[in-house]
């Protein structure tokens, strides 16, 4: 197993199907991760361990899915300066703004990079990592290109596709 360069942090278990699609994507790109549930309120200790000494495990960039009073990315920020991606949970009764307003209040000096909220989010987060990365590594920087050139083809076929339908009426 190659080592990990990425590490995906959410609060709760129950946030993983958000994190599935980063998963996805980090497995297409052939980007080695590592998962953990960590909690900014309910397990501090172990979440603050973790960050500090995330760099020197070789972790590039730490992505941190939360909902509710959303401090995880904040904190995990507090205590490394490697890259923090943070992405809003939905829950109830906020449906999500108030993770998404947490996120995006950090205090000057303390960032966290915030992507869509809720499923995108994790696609959106690992995307977000893997330019981060791409900075330094030029196979993945072309894959990247590569990925977006065949989203684009996709999107132009789509467009095709519908101007039949709309001639065939
Ligand atoms: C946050 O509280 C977690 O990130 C999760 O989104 C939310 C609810 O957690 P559970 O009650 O489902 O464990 O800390």
């Amino acid at each position: 197993m190659a080592k990990p360069v990425v590490a995906v942090v959410m609060g709760s278990k129950s946030d993983l199907p958000i994190l599935q699609g980063a998963f996805k994507v980090f497995d297409s790109f052939g980007v080695a991760f590592t998962a953990r549930v960590l909690s900014a309120h309910r397990t501090p200790a172990e979440a603050t361990a973790f960050a500090a000494s995330a760099e020197a495990a070789g972790i590039k960039a730490i992505i941190c899915a939360a909902g509710m009073a959303a401090h995880l990315g904040g904190v995990i920020a507090a205590h490394t300066t490697l890259p923090v991606i943070g992405i809003p949970v939905a829950s109830e009764p906020f449906n999500g703004l108030d993770a998404l307003l947490a996120m995006v209040q950090m205090p000057p000096g303390v960032p966290v990079a915030t992507v869509t909220a809720g499923k995108a989010g994790g696609k959106n987060a690992a995307l977000y990592a893997i330019s981060i990365l791409a900075l330094s590594d030029p196979v993945l920087a072309e894959k990247l290109k590569e990925f977006r050139r065949k989203q684009a083809e996709q999107v132009l076929e789509a467009d095709a596709e519908l101007q039949d339908e709309l001639e065939s009426r």
